[in-house]
């Protein structure tokens, strides 16, 4: 039983609250976080972090007239908290419940839909200037963290912001992690801010002088602060936001709701675009995450008392590796052997599997932090110079840089290994990542080959496949967790030729990448009804086996594409796309896949059943045209 925390149903109930009540209430939000996270799963220690942020910006704004922009979104869950959706709260990442991320579908106060990085200060400045020529008045506020900020588009905004002269505020909410910890320039710049010794001892004779006159409280408190303020924008060299004609408030302890409080209430008065430089703790408050905020960025349900990771994931783990797992161990590999390749990860060392690579091979491992548009064409040069390079990025994420491998890596033929770790479905951080697009954004684009391994296996194959056996920009999508392969079957890559699973005259499935092994079941269930299938494994998108499939079109008339991506642009549509170009005439096909529509998020098998794209899913749709 929560004692503030029961009576909170709308911002409104902050108002009243005493700095006491305020500290209980972050205590309670805390506690809460904990436990629907340990049940449910999601980003932990960085919502843990910005739990003060999300009470002093409802406590001093009015939401939802004013708009609070939550960059990424995952750090948003003492939001969420706050602002209604305390009860459903522990539906958070479910089918059916809310959102791990601001969502404008779910909430009046979640302005924005967001997941990916580095877009709040862009979306705050367009609302805000919507403001400004409506003639309204409503206060905009986007939080972003260090790690974010490093993104280009929000490089974009500040320059823009500062240009502009219109109010709004930016917090920087600053615990120096990423997923991992921060890296690059900018990051050496902030904990410059912070470990300035001039400043450092400043900040400390103020306190000092706070606390020896108690009795003249929040006036004198302000007032030093002001006066601190003043003294450290003149001692400080390189005021990078200064420079930029933002103002800077700051450094600030973003975990004190007290000083976060009288700091925002004295900013939102100032006129043009400010930066409050909030500093956080990631984790804060919950022992295991405070100490491994990297492992409790995002978790998997976890045991409250000893932090560890609950059920059946880990064994899994230990006992059958992951694709991120099979696609690590390969490139590490390749990397004993050859000091050619290097590895590209953006922000996501651990996540990508890269990690291993960078603690064995520091000075060719690349953490350009979250900056995927960089990574890419910073690949290029890297290929350019005679290098392999390997970059390793979620396909969601991937989608950040669509012109740079059109521009940078496709025209100019750079061989450059593009690996698209969570293609498909991924579950419950729901449609900002699922990683559906990738076929269509990279099937048109000259020069690139794309292949799809079947299991893990295959993805060892084929990185070593691309590496030695391939020329010009290859892209390889394979999906988050692991599949049970039905064989131990590999047959050796060919260049654009697919594998021939099992024959049958009475219709053909092409199927790609995830979907090879359950569409093998699929043809199974439909042996025993009497329908004999053929089952292909594509293997590559692009360039299509054309002569298996004018083969194939010379004795069977159904065919089935089956892929875990949008149909739409999809791997169905190149083989449609191909019996248009052939003219070949007399074939039905019929494609499987996902729908024109932003998947929701659910737990990855539920989805898939949902979708048709279960074992049962694609033998029954089979029936259901061929049957
Ligand atoms: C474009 C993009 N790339 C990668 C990610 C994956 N990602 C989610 S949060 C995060 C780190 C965010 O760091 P920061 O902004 O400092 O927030 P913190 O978690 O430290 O509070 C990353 C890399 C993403 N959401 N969007």
């Amino acid at each position: 039983m929560f004692k503030i925390l029961n009576s909170i149903n709308s911002p409104q109930d902050l108002k009243g609250l005493s700095q006491e009540e305020i500290k209980l209430l972050a205590k309670e939000i805390r506690e809460l976080i904990v436990e629907v996270v340990s049940e449910t799963g999601g980003h932990l220690a960085a919502s843990l972090g910005a739990v003060e942020i999300a009470i002093a910006l409802h406590y001093c704004l009015n939401a939802p007239e004013d708009k609070i922009i939550w960059d990424v979104g995952h750090q948003a869950y003492a939001h969420k908290i706050l602002t209604g959706r305390r009860e459903r709260f522990k539906t958070m990442r479910q089918l059916g419940g809310i959102s791990g991320f601001p969502n404008v579908y779910e909430s009046e106060y979640d302005p924005f839909t967001v997941g990916h990085g580095s877009t709040s200060i862009s979306s705050a400045m367009g609302l805000a200037k919507a403001r400004d020529l409506n003639g309204e008045s409503y206060k905009v506020v986007a939080v972003i963290g260090d790690g974010s900020l490093v993104g280009g588009m929000a490089f974009e905004a500040l320059n823009y912001a500062g240009q502009s002269k219109t109010n709004m505020v930016i917090i920087l909410n600053d615990n120096e992690m990423s997923i991992a910890r921060s890296v690059g320039a900018l990051s050496k710049y902030l904990n410059k801010i912070l470990t300035n010794p001039t400043y450092n001892k400043i900040h400390k004779d103020m306190e000092g002088l706070v606390k020896r006159v108690p009795w003249y409280g929040f006036r004198v408190y302000r007032a030093a602060k002001k006066l601190e303020e003043g003294v450290k924008n003149l001692l400080i060299p390189g005021m990078l936001f200064e420079e930029l004609g933002i103002r800077y408030v700051g450094p600030i302890d973003g975990n004190n709701a007290e000083e976060l409080i009288a700091t925002l209430k004295n900013v939102l008065t100032f006129e043009g675009p400010i930066l409050i430089h909030a500093i956080t703790k990631k984790g804060k408050g919950y022992i295991y995450a405070e100490n491994h905020p990297e492992k409790f960025h995002g978790t998997a349900p976890f045991d409250i008392e000893t932090g560890e990771v609950k059920g059946t994931a880990q064994t899994d783990s230990r006992s059958e590796p992951s694709f991120t797992d099979a696609f690590s161990d390969a490139v590490m590999e390749m990397a004993e052997d050859d000091k050619k390749i290097v590895a590209i990860t953006a922000a996501m060392p651990e996540g990508t599997g890269l990690e291993k690579f960078g603690q064995a091979y520091p000075e060719r491992f690349f953490n350009v932090g979250m900056a995927e548009q960089h990574a890419i064409t910073f690949a290029a040069g890297l290929s350019k110079g005679g290098l392999i390079p390997v970059v390793a990025i979620y396909s969601t994420f991937l989608q950040r840089s669509y012109d740079q491998i059109i521009h940078d890596v496709c025209l100019q033929n750079l061989h450059v290994i593009l690996c698209l770790d969570r293609a498909g479905i991924v579950g419950e951080d729901g449609p900002t990542h699922h990683g559906l697009f990738d076929i269509p954004y990279l099937r048109h684009m000259p020069n690139i080959t794309i292949m799809a391994p079947k299991d893990q296996r295959e993805l060892r194959e084929m990185l070593k496949f691309a590496a030695y056996n391939c020329r010009g920009p290859v892209a390889i999508r394979y999906p988050r967790g692991k599949l049970t392969a039905d064989a131990d079957k590999c047959a050796p890559l060919d260049y654009g030729k697919a594998e021939v699973i099992s024959e049958g005259n009475d219709l053909a499935i092409l199927s790609i990448g995830s979907t090879v092994w359950p569409s093998c079941r699929a043809a199974d269930l439909l042996t025993k009804e009497g329908i004999k299938a053929a089952v292909i494994n594509m293997r590559f998108v692009k360039p299509l086996d054309e002569d298996l499939l004018k083969a194939l079109s010379a004795k069977i008339k159904k065919f089935v594409v089956i892929e875990e991506g949008v149909l739409d642009c999809g791997f169905g549509s190149a083989v449609l796309e191909f019996f248009e170009k052939e003219k070949i005439k007399g074939i039905m096909v019929k494609r499987i896949g996902l729908p024109d529509k932003f998947i929701e998020h659910g737990k990855k098998e539920e989805l898939l059943k949902r979708y048709g794209l279960d074992v049962e899913g694609i033998a029954a749709q089979i029936k259901e045209i061929y049957g």
